[in-house]
């Protein structure tokens, strides 16, 4: 390619851009890495479910009696990397599927840029060598093709910086006022989670060992012994602090990560869209144990967290206080009436 000899070259690189641009942001990409990703997931974690969750069953009868909490089993478990995978895992949040797209974006462009250098690499090496050319061109500028090679970065950066901005903007967003808040507080070695609106109850959550693992068919090293249960579909404000040293909050299914830090909340909005058990682990070093606090998020349906709240020491809905505020109402309405009849036959 002769740039200074041939302005219809330089159109056609223009072209050749242009198309890698399209091709780049086509967001078929991305489904279609989800299918089969999911359909293998599904496929092991059948499997290696189908024994153990008489087990799970049991448990569930023992701890949930006949309140309407049945933990879930193996075959929930969501967002796990597998064997063999070379992508991030499939996200289960808002954040977390807008940020696996912008993932996959930008790797298609790099893709095509890459393709692109060398193609053209390739091309000077073979047809503008000493032997195939003896006689090189003389020239020096071309306008047209100076103009396309500094526009056209700048408009895949500008591409870029969009969605990314706005990506960044989205997981600064704050929580709605009606959003469940869970209190996330990092321990040498474990994870406690607090609910301060609903009755401010704390779960202590702490590894199982392999043994006990093995025996309900859940992963060594993620399971633990209660789960930090929230409801799905709803937006969580997730507070994280710490009562020693900084710890970390991550869920990869989630695309989640927060500092736990002593002295400090951090929050960030988390909004879970399918139910099911989401595995993660402390990703600050913490001390000699930080391996062995495992996170295990249990996304219910809203009905059967509230039936899990009830479940718990002390634990209460929003409604409930005015509920029995209402309930005691109409009596003391009444006790009201009497003292002002009584007032005014006094008089
Ligand atoms: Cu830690």
């Amino acid at each position: 390619m002769i740039f200074g000899k041939s302005p219809v070259g330089a159109k056609r690189l223009a072209t050749t851009l242009w198309a890698a641009l399209l091709l780049a942001f086509a967001p078929q990409a991305v489904s279609a890495q989800d299918a089969p990703v999911e359909a293998t997931e599904v496929a092991a974690a059948t499997e290696s479910a189908a024994a153990p969750a008489a087990v799970e069953t049991d448990a569930a009868t023992v701890e949930g009696g006949e309140s309407g909490y049945t933990p879930l089993g193996p075959e929930d478990i969501k967002g796990q990397p597998l064997p063999g995978e070379w992508n991030v895992q499939p996200q289960y949040s808002d954040i977390g599927e807008q940020a696996f797209a912008l993932h996959t974006g930008i790797f298609w462009v790099m893709v095509v840029i890459s393709v692109f250098v060398l193609v053209l690499l390739a091309i000077v090496i073979l047809r503008f060598n000493k032997r195939a050319n003896p006689t090189p061109s003389k020239t020096t500028h071309n306008t047209m093709i100076e103009v396309v090679w500094t526009v056209v970065p700048v408009l895949i950066l500008v591409g870029i910086a969009i969605p990314s901005i706005s990506l960044l903007a989205k997981q600064y967003e704050s929580p709605p006022e009606d959003a469940v808040t869970v209190k996330v507080i990092g321990y040498q070695w474990y994870w406690g989670y607090a609910y301060p609106d609903n009755g401010d109850f704390e779960v202590v959550s702490n590894m199982l060992s392999k043994e006990e693992a093995d025996a309900k068919g859940l992963p060594h090293q993620l399971a633990v012994d209660k789960r930090m249960v929230v409801p799905v579909n709803t937006p969580l404000r997730i507070q994280t602090t710490s009562a020693d040293v900084i710890h970390s909050f991550a869920v990869p299914g989630l695309w989640f990560k927060l500092d736990a830090v002593p002295g400090r909340i951090n929050e960030k909005l988390l909004t879970i869209k399918e139910p099911g058990i989401y595995y993660g682990q402390c990703s600050e070093l913490c001390g000699i144990k930080h391996g062995y606090m495992p996170i295990a998020v249990e996304a219910l349906p809203r009905d059967k967290w509230e039936a899990w709240v009830r479940t718990q020491p002390g634990g209460k809905l929003k409604g409930d206080d005015e509920a029995a505020a209402a309930a005691a109402a109409p009596e003391a309405a009444e006790g009201e009436a009497e003292a002002a009849h009584a007032e005014a036959a006094a008089e």
